[in-house]
């Protein structure tokens, strides 16, 4: 067959196709890797140049034909398809609109706002840093040398390389090493740099998971370095802010004595808490005299006053500076705040939980207007 009725006949084919689908089937059968126009063109190749001189033009001119006998009758195609939607589609503009999915603010998120503005109110800025550590910042300068047993303590998740400084990449295990950089910039910027006040909020990691842990977590540390601080200073104000947080004025507590590297003395903190009567039995509730009957204690957080040693590896002469610091699990805080039981569900990422327990974007806490906060007197 010659060119021109190869041609006819292709254009004739292409269109009387009926569907996108068999457009497709043509422009495989003609122009695809196995095509019978490719195949024409292949034989291009193995021609002398006079037969190419003559063959090449037709072949070419044939495959352009055809090509846009495709482009065509696909365009037509479409057009058509699109008119027979629009033919046939209706909106009613008067159904109402289809519900939009919710989401909602996670109680660890709301527990981390709450704490900001608390200690805000305080005078404690927030400080940040980053989750990628080296093992300076997370245990040398907190006063836990390489062979410190409380290293290995921290169960820690180690990188494989280590950082351009040469030390040891790691996960962080406590939010600490944020206070420690925090410390070295201040005592750079300012001479002597403090007063300090901050929290440090934030993720955490330790490579242990049962029931009461997960391998990430959230903690809340605080720090304070000013002159003549003392453990008295610590206690009014986890004092202060456990009544701002739990919205009670009742809330007592008790300080032991312990042990943390990086601080010395080392303080547990344990908080009271009495059994109250409800329709479905009994609970315990934070409040009260735990030494009282039917009152008991329960160990909250750990603090103390920071090692001499910690002072010095944020930049400080301690025999000017003093501080106390502070550390907390939010997830255990958020927990005990809002009644949740189960510890891993905080990460399960199920949306009926979260829409259970989770927050209205638009509540923001108004924590510093309830108990223990000065009124204006206007309205409150
Ligand atoms: C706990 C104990 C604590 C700290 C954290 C700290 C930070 C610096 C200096 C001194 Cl930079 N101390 N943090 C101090 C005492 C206890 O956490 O059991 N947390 C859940």
């Amino acid at each position: 067959m010659d060119h021109a009725a190869l041609q006819a006949e292709a254009v004739q084919r292409i269109a009387a196709a009926e569907t996108p689908d068999a457009v497709e089937a043509l422009r495989v059968e003609f122009l695809g890797k196995q095509g019978s126009i490719s195949g024409l063109l292949k034989t291009l190749g193995a021609m002398s140049a006079d037969e190419r001189q003559s063959a090449g033009p037709r072949i070419h001119a044939l495959r352009e034909a055809v090509t846009a006998a495709l482009a065509a009758r696909k365009g037509a195609l479409q057009g058509a398809a699109m008119e027979a939607r629009l033919a046939a589609e209706r909106i009613d503009l008067t159904l109402p609109a289809p519900a939009a999915p919710r989401g909602s603010v996670h109680p660890v998120s709301q527990v981390m706002d709450e704490l900001a503005e608390i200690f805000a109110d305080l005078g404690f800025a927030v400080a940040t840093g980053p989750e990628i550590e080296d093992d300076w910042h997370n245990f040398t300068a907190l006063n836990m040398p390489e062979s410190h047993p409380a290293r290995a303590m921290h169960d820690t998740f180690y990188f494989p390389d280590a950082g351009p400084e040469g030390r040891r990449m790691l996960l962080r295990t406590h939010t600490s090493p944020v206070q420690i950089r925090t410390m070295l910039k201040a005592a750079k910027a300012s001479p002597g740099g403090a007063p300090l006040r901050i929290i440090a909020p934030g993720r955490v990691y330790r490579s242990d998971s049962d029931a009461t842990h997960t391998p990430m977590f959230h903690q809340v540390e605080g720090l304070v370095i000013d002159r003549g601080i003392h453990l008295g200073h610590l206690k009014w104000t986890l004092e202060t802010f456990l009544k701002a947080f739990f919205e009670r004025d009742d809330i007592v507590l008790r300080l032991r004595p312990s042990y943390f590297p990086f601080t010395e003395p080392s303080v547990e903190v344990d908080v009271g808490w009495q059994e109250v009567k409800g329709p479905n039995g009994s609970r315990r509730m934070l409040g009260g005299d735990g030494d009282a009957p039917g009152h008991g204690w329960m160990e909250l957080l750990g603090s103390g006053m920071v090692n001499v040693r910690v002072l010095e590896a944020g930049g400080y002469d301690p025999s000017e500076w003093q501080g106390f610091a502070f550390g907390i699990g939010v997830d255990r805080l958020a927990m005990l705040k809002y009644g949740m039981d189960d510890l891993r569900a905080f990460f399960d990422g199920d949306a009926r939980w979260l829409a259970h327990y989770g927050f209205s974007a638009f509540d923001q806490p108004t924590l510093s207007a309830g108990v223990g906060a000065i009124s204006t007197g206007a309205g409150a």
